[in-house]
């Protein structure tokens, strides 16, 4: 099958925007610097990159008879959110199993950002005690149980929609918007840079980018703080999406680049290059990155451009995934 073989439900409003980050191209002195915006790719709850993976994921729950997504997160994961918005506008429920993948101390952040947004959409929100794990829990089983007890069909969407068949789906398209866009622009991206936590995203771009003519580096910034787990996770996904979508050839290890770095020593806990990047990127474009995990992949870029890592004469593309609403739990750190 071709990507275009696979049904997709829209839940975007189109192709997500490009524009130039000028002032921080010239604030950092080397290469040219675009972002691509994932967080304004939606009118459902500030969107995201679970939204576009969910277009291509709505048709089989769809199909499958369900009537409850049933998802798994952090207390402020931003795909539960996503999962909670895309249920609404579907019409079926969502239950949300919750974990305390952060120990954030602070006081309401089981309340503010996408937990709130996603009770206000009408989510069930199951908080759970257990720590960062992208892998299957117990508490997920349990929810997929509880919804078949109560007479319910649940259609079960992993952490990050990675794990899923058809997870990588939204970001190989991605790859070819991208294409049709530099057409459009009359430029070339000869380097992406983009956040990786679970993996699909990355794996995503990969696979779709590795079927173009035109060779180009996809550099994955680690934001998981388990950079084995997430290069593992990373490269199984973007072969078993490449071979899905009918990629005529085996990815290459160098096709795959997952970077560490930048991710502090926990997932969730910004460092003080995290908390730097947000507010360059704030004070000199207006934009607004998080500190779970734009603000390290920021970081990244900041690094890899002033080290000339990235050389001068690049074009690079960063990938916005979005996120910003996590900011809320995190007010401590922006006090002044
Ligand atoms: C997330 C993920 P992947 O998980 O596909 O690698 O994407 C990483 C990522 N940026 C990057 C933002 C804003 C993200 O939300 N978020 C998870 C969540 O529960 O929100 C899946 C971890």
């Amino acid at each position: 099958m071709r990507l275009a073989d696979f049904p997709r439900y829209p839940l975007t409003f189109g192709p997500s925007p490009i524009h130039p980050l000028d002032r921080l191209t010239a604030h950092l002195g080397g290469a040219t610097i675009w972002a691509k915006r994932e967080d304004v790719n939606s009118g459902l709850a500030y969107g995201g990159n679970k939204t576009r993976k969910l277009e291509y994921i709505v048709p089989d729950a769809i199909a499958s008879g369900a009537d409850t997504l049933v998802s798994i997160g952090g207390y402020q994961s931003n795909h539960t959110r996503q999962v909670a918005a895309v249920a609404a506008k579907i019409g079926m429920k969502a239950v949300l199993v919750q974990e305390k993948w952060v120990d954030w101390p602070d006081s309401v952040n089981d309340r503010v950002g996408n937990i709130m947004l996603s009770r206000i959409m009408g989510a069930e929100v199951r908080l759970d005690p257990a720590g960062f794990g992208i892998g299957i829990k117990s508490s997920w089983q349990q929810a997929l149980d509880d919804v078949a007890d109560r007479g319910g069909k649940a259609y079960g969407i992993p952490a990050g929609a990675s794990e899923h068949r058809l997870g990588g789906l939204g970001f190989a398209n991605w790859s070819y918007e991208v294409k049709q866009q530099e057409r459009e622009l009359g430029i070339f991206f000869d380097t992406i840079v983009v956040c990786s936590v679970t993996g699909s995203t990355h794996a995503g771009m990969i696979a779709g980018f590795a079927g173009q003519d035109r060779p180009r580096r996809v550099i994955g910034i680690d934001a998981s703080a388990q950079i084995d787990e997430t290069r593992e996770q990373v490269a199984r996904i973007a072969r078993n999406t490449a071979a899905l979508i009918g990629l005529d050839r085996q990815l290459r290890d160098d096709e795959i680049t997952v970077l560490e770095g930048w991710a502090g020593d926990l997932y969730g806990i910004p460092v003080q290059s995290t908390l730097d990047a947000i507010r360059l990127t704030g004070s000199l474009e207006g934009v607004i990155i998080d500190p779970v995990y734009e603000g390290k992949s920021m970081a990244g870029l900041i690094d890899l451009v002033t080290s000339g890592e990235i050389p001068k004469d690049s074009t690079v593309l960063y990938a916005h995934l979005g996120g910003q609403p996590a900011l809320n739990a995190y007010s401590a750190l922006f006090t002044s």
